[in-house]
């Protein structure tokens, strides 16, 4: 498999994000991709690539010009207001719900920051936009590759920030760019007729589900702790089935919170079904590591060595496979967590 890490990934490092009514660091961090650098390093399962720039033309497939205008110069207007911002995050305080108007675009800066987002543990940083876009790239990048002749079966994006709660015109849950939804939409672009998304993180993948609601070429599927208990809380339901003609292309699997892998990997067997019925020509995977039993901010209890076989029922599916990163908050294990799927699919 070919790898695109993100190079400019540790110039988004967040300070602190608001969880549970308190300021805390943030678990976001850049050591995250640095444990799995350091574990592909051990064991090598496919190739490091780097890739080229993305074009605007390409992030516009996927978000509002006018969410990519805010978020390419939030940094410099939030230290505009104050050269002291400059040694602070940016984080949204104050959000248009039910019966508010988002068609007109607030002057005031935290207006701004609250129309494109939905909650207060998302900090924009100096080097958040520089990441995300680079970040971006590979994700195209993978899906790229994977169109090339002779091309092999998998690509992985290593991002961070990660991407599948950010959605045309919103970011939150440490998302910016919707990596998964990219390289699902450049796969279409570049000729897949159909195109399934698979999401194993922790957490429903709202902006990846929102994105793709209403289309039938773009199957969206997640595997999450049910949104009554769990982060993102407000999507994510097992009656939510798709709209107009993506009615019946959208299928949640949420679990309770405490679900084991036994539970875990029944939903996967469904998941699985109802991507190999859909018969798509390309698969994506929104690989999230935060279903294991360590990580300190979700509650599945998956084990390392439970990974390898996430990998080997994907690599079953026998598509050309994208992988993106997401979540995973356990850091010293999700290195590991992440190279065992990853060699799994690749000994399958
Ligand atoms: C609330 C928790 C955000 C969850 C982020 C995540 N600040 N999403 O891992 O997949
Ligand atoms: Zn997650």
């Amino acid at each position: 498999m070919l790898i695109y890490a993100n190079p400019l990934h540790a110039r988004h490092e967040g300070r602190h994000e608001m969880f549970r009514g308190q300021l805390v660091p943030c678990h976001e961090t850049p050591a995250r991709l640095e444990h799995v650098l350091a574990e592909l390093a051990r064991r090598p399962v496919g190739e490091l690539r780097e890739a080229p720039p993305i074009p605007r033309t390409a992030l516009e497939r996927i978000h509002a010009p006018r969410y990519l205008d805010f978020l390419a110069s939030a940094w410099d207007q939030w230290v505009a207001l104050d050269p002291a911002h400059a040694a602070q995050d940016a984080l949204p305080s104050v959000w248009p719900v039910r019966g508010f108007r988002d068609d007109v675009e607030p002057t005031n800066f935290a207006a701004r920051m609250g129309l494109y987002s939905f909650d207060a543990g998302t900090p924009l940083t100096a080097g958040t936009w520089a990441a995300a876009e680079a970040g971006a790239a590979c994700a195209l990048a993978a899906a790229s590759a994977l169109r090339q002749p002779g091309a092999p079966r998998a690509a992985v994006a290593l991002t961070r920030p990660p991407g599948h709660h950010a959605g045309a015109d919103f970011f939150g849950g440490y998302c910016f760019l919707n990596n998964a939804a990219l390289a699902a939409q450049a796969l279409r672009d570049a000729g897949a007729r159909r195109v399934a998304v698979l999401d194993v993180d922790y957490h429903h993948g709202n902006g990846t589900q929102s994105l793709f609601y209403e289309r039938p070429d773009v199957l969206t599927v997640s595997i999450h702790g049910d949104p009554r208990t769990e982060y993102p809380f407000y999507l994510g339901h097992a009656d939510e089935r798709g709209e107009g003609e993506g009615f019946g292309y959208n299928l949640n699997l949420p679990l309770p919170a405490g679900s084991d892998f036994a539970a875990w990997h029944g939903a996967l067997g469904q998941a699985l079904q109802r991507i190999a019925d859909f018969a798509p020509d390309a698969l994506v995977v929104a690989l999230g590591v935060d279903t294991y039993e360590g990580d300190p901010i979700s509650r599945f209890t998956l084990a390392s060595a439970d990974y390898p076989h996430v990998g080997r029922h994907i690599a079953a599916l026998k598509l050309p496979t994208v992988f993106t990163l997401e979540g995973g908050y356990a850091v010293a294990a999700m290195g590991i967590n992440v190279v065992n799927v990853l060699e799994g699919f690749e000994a399958a």
